[in-house]
């Protein structure tokens, strides 16, 4: 894996944002005001940088790990397994697509959103929920985050895939403790939307879903997700086993209102994944309910 950096923001740009933040205090809590703009390479080019290969198990190598002519970004919106063959074919017709992902590089949080477009994808919004606030990051603040937009050319007809990357402050989002980012945006003029929630976990933030990184290791009747580790590099709480991951499937129980939902988890091991840890404290107890905070169930309301 590699890392790399470029200088993204100009000392103004961050003199500017310094003034934006002070009088908008709640979203400083999210908002990097660095200059530099640290993220993983991302060495075959086909759009997933190597830490989420990484944790998808694709290769860092090679843009299409299982050879069916679908990139390894394509196979992630499109919702099938990257690491499995498909007949182009016989797939079912794209929809507008927008994900939302993250991994941790040194003291950034980047936030990977990916899109599966056929003409634009624009009026991307973004917000974030803890247990006690809901708040939009202000779009001139969004504007001046070191950030980066590449285009991809996909191998469905008429199709192309968009990744933005944005970095924060891990310190920061750590200081949130249990809490959700949520983007929303208008795909070929569909409105689309993502989340990601994350849980503190002995210290390490875990990256937790409903549905997604680890579905494949689970029956389709299980409406399983994952919670898992955001920094792929180590520092990890508890390790178990080396080259193993906590799954856990959790099944939403109660609203709570204001956004928090109640999930329990109904099952939870561990699982192979290249380079991934296996935490004792994540392959806990099933029966133990978990609150999370459902931002897109927030903005659907
Ligand atoms: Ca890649
Ligand atoms: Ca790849
Ligand atoms: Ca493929």
């Amino acid at each position: 894996m590699e890392i790399k950096s470029s200088l993204i923001a100009s000392s103004a740009t961050i003199a500017a944002l310094v003034v934006l933040l002070s009088d908008q205090l709640p979203h400083a809590e999210l908002v990097a005001n660095n200059s530099t703009f640290l993220t993983f390479s991302d060495v075959d080019g086909d759009g997933l940088d190597d830490a989420l290969e990484a944790r998808w198990g694709c290769s860092d190598v090679n843009p299409d790990s299982d050879g069916d002519t679908l990139s390894d970004l394509d196979e992630i919106l499109l919702g099938t397994d990257p690491l499995e063959f498909d007949d182009l074919i016989r797939l079912d017709p794209p929809q507008a697509t927008m994900k939302i992902d993250s991994y941790v590089c040194d003291t950034d949080l980047v936030i990977q959103i990916m899109t599966l477009q056929q003409f634009s994808t624009n009026n991307i919004r973004f917000y974030w929920a803890d247990a006690a606030t809901f708040a939009e990051v202000p779009r001139a603040t969004l504007m001046g985050l070191p950030a980066e937009r590449h285009n991809y050319t996909s191998v469905i007809p008429g199709y192309s895939t968009q990744v933005i990357k944005i970095v924060l402050p891990l310190h920061k989002v750590k200081a949130l403790g249990n809490m959700a980012i949520g983007i929303e945006g208008y795909t070929d003029g569909i409105a689309v939307g993502d989340q990601i929630r994350f849980v503190l976990i002995a210290s390490e933030l875990m990256e937790w879903r409903d549905t997604g990184v680890f579905s494949r290791y689970h029956a389709a009747s299980s409406g399983g997700g994952g919670l898992f580790p955001v920094d792929p590099l180590g520092n990890m709480p508890d390790e178990a086993t080396a080259g193993e991951v906590c799954v856990q499937t959790l099944q939403e129980v109660a609203s709570l209102g204001n956004g928090q939902k109640l999930f329990q988890v109904s099952d939870s091991y561990c699982d192979y994944l290249p380079t991934a840890q296996c935490f004792v404290g994540c392959a806990g107890a099933v029966g133990d309910t978990l609150v999370g905070i459902d931002i897109v169930g927030l903005l659907a309301n």
